[in-house]
């Protein structure tokens, strides 16, 4: 499969495991699985065609392992990004000192005054590495990187998560948390 099909795939699988399922007309179980045949079938009934090698190859070639089969390899489910409310049995984990959230050059007023929110998704996501969050932050323009004082948060009682494929999940950051 070339590239660019590749990515067009995983960004309507994205969309539809992590937002809109109903978009094809399948549901999720409370813990984020599709079934795999059905999601098949279903997006092929929206023009979106794949089968399931090409599906397979898209799971485990994925630059950011965005989905996970589940044991049987009956299920599929996105491993973060929902803004569905959707229980990935995230375990609480222990931060590092710092983490680092990616963002447009456009919001960072916002976020020096309010901090940083979930917006439409579960969960804040930050990551261990500048260099992830400067690519975060591209998507949509100017990136500007926000160092997070993770360790101290955690000292604080707030509670922070890691994803299946290593993002840093937590609920908020106050600004009082951003390193000046
Ligand atoms: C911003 C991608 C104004 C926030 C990425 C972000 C990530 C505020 C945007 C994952 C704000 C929300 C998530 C405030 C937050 N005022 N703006 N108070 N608080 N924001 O897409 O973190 O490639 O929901 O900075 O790699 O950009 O799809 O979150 O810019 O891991 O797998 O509001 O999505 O993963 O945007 O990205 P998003 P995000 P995938």
């Amino acid at each position: 499969m070339d590239e660019k099909k590749k990515k067009a795939i995983g960004k309507f699988i994205s969309l539809i495991l992590r937002h809109e399922p109903s978009q094809i007309g399948i549901v999720l179980d409370n813990e984020g699985w599709a079934n795999v045949e059905e999601l098949i079938a279903k997006s092929a009934m929206k023009g979106v065609c794949f089968s399931k090698e090409e599906l397979d190859e898209i799971v485990s070639t994925n630059d950011k392992k965005r989905y996970t089969y589940n044991e049987d390899g009956l299920k599929i489910r996105a491993n973060q990004g929902h803004s569905l409310n959707v229980d990935l049995g995230l375990v609480e984990k222990e931060p590092p000192m710092f983490l680092y959230h990616g963002t447009s050059e456009r919001f960072v007023q916002s976020i020096l005054n309010t901090g940083i929110s979930k917006m439409q998704r579960q969960h804040v996501h930050l990551s261990k590495d500048k260099e992830t969050a400067i690519q975060v932050g591209s998507r949509r323009g100017k990136a500007k990187v926000f160092t997070v004082l993770a360790g101290q948060m955690y000292q604080d009682g707030f509670k922070f998560y890691q994803s299946e494929n290593g993002v840093w999940l937590t609920d908020i950051v106050d600004k009082k948390y951003l390193s000046k």
